[in-house]
């Protein structure tokens, strides 16, 4: 492929709201694929496409210290209490930690991937970051999917409203409803699903930020 990437780091985050809602992350997920496996997409015996059997994945649930909207918990089965009840902590110093140590050893360049990524999860994720004085690479490379199926799409489809959202494009592509929505894994490996697809279309027709440009969704 073009060779930008080495490594894609698709990544899904479930928080307390939504933008509006000055939102806290609830649970997070990263799953690492390296281009070659983009490359060289598998499939069944029926001919459809199968998840890479080599890849990395982070999943971390986080009390996010503060209430999840009714809204938010509804769709991702997440609590409060939940959270609490299984002594969760918060997003501090270890989970950048992690993330980091879980990236370094990642063949670089290093993309993140995530579906509506440029106006949710980036900006979300640098928020938190910020919050507890951590931060990525500013040279990291940043996907969002949301915008490159959006491209790919003909010019009058781009921008009905509900044609790109993750379920609806895995519905076509796979003619099922997926699993574990709004699960921050069920997502993550529903993304890969429909990105393998077409992931070479994707990757051209994509614009990339770094990490650098992200701005933070609050402060
Ligand atoms: N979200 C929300 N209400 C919605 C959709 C999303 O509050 N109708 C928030 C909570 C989710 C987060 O956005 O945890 C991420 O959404 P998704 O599960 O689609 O990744
Ligand atoms: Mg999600």
């Amino acid at each position: 492929m073009d060779g930008l990437a080495k490594t894609f780091v698709f990544l899904d985050l479930e928080a307390t709201g939504l933008t509006a809602d000055l939102p806290k992350i609830t649970e997070l997920c990263l799953v690492a694929i390296h281009v070659s496996s983009l490359e060289n997409p598998v499939t069944n015996e029926s001919g459809e496409v199968q998840l890479p059997r080599v890849m990395d994945k982070l999943c971390l649930c986080v009390d996010p210290g503060k209430p999840l909207t009714e809204g938010a918990s509804n769709i991702t089965g997440l609590s409060n209490e939940d959270l609490n009840s299984s002594e969760k902590q918060k997003f501090d110093a270890n989970v950048i930690n992690a993330i980091n140590v879980f990236v370094n050893r990642q063949a670089k360049p290093v993309c993140l991937v995530a579906h509506n990524g440029f106006f949710y999860d980036f900006p979300l994720l640098k928020t938190e970051l910020l919050q507890q004085n951590g931060d990525f690479p500013g040279t990291m490379l940043c996907l969002d999917s949301l915008q490159a199926f959006r491209n790919l799409d003909q010019p009058s489809s781009k921008y009905i409203k509900g044609r790109h959202t993750l379920a609806e494009i895995y519905r076509r592509s796979f003619g099922k409803e997926p699993n574990y929505s709004h699960f921050a894994e069920g997502d993550v490996l529903t993304l890969i699903l429909v990105f393998i697809c077409q992931s070479r279309q994707l990757l051209d027709v994509a614009s990339y930020k770094t990490w650098e440009q992200i701005r933070p969704m609050y402060i």
